[in-house]
């Protein structure tokens, strides 16, 4: 019996690594371009974080030192964007900010979302960058089959493992 209990013990383990393996693939990168000549411009990282939470990593080049700069998602894209902030992310600070919001990639995707960020607190009407929210991680965008692909790949990972803790096990059992 301890066999069995050890390559169940395998597959699971395989499972589990194979989950986070997917889920990691599941992130976009999109252009934050600058706004009202700002000289401010860079990228947003979108990375799923289980199924209903998505982490926002934003890096600006041409940011003013020591500056907290608001930064938000908001509905509708950079050309036509609804100016009440649908999702805060915190303050960029010498380019940089990093947020977990309470939604899911997929559901970002699905519908026009744009990132923007503001020149200061003060100043909060002025927008010094903006990116459309789009990307190949949903199918409703295209290109599902990145993540398909990895299906097969994925499957063979679990027997493979599995048969190696089975190997263990009856290995176990004959010493
Ligand atoms: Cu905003």
């Amino acid at each position: 019996m301890r066999r069995w209990f050890l390559a169940l013990g395998g597959v699971l383990i395989a499972l589990l690594l194979t989950a986070s393996m997917v889920a990691a693939q599941q992130s976009i990168t999109i252009t934050l371009s600058q706004q009202n000549n700002s000289g401010e411009s860079g990228t947003a990282t979108l990375t799923a974080v289980g199924t209903n939470q998505t982490r926002v990593v934003i890096q600006l080049k041409g940011a003013p030192a020591n500056v907290a700069q608001p930064a938000h998602i908001h509905e509708g894209t950079c050309a036509n964007l609804n100016p009440v902030p649908k999702y805060p992310l915190n303050n960029v600070v010498n380019g940089m900010s990093d947020t977990t919001v309470n939604v899911a990639l997929s559901d970002l995707l699905a519908k026009p979302f744009a990132i923007n960020v503001h020149k200061s607190a003060q100043e909060i009407q002025t927008y010094v960058a903006c990116g459309n929210i789009v990307g190949s991680v949903a199918p409703a965008t295209g290109q599902p089959r990145a993540t398909l692909g990895l299906l097969p790949v994925a499957l063979a990972a679990v027997a493979g493992l599995g048969l190696i803790a089975a190997g263990l096990g009856l290995r176990r059992v004959r010493g």
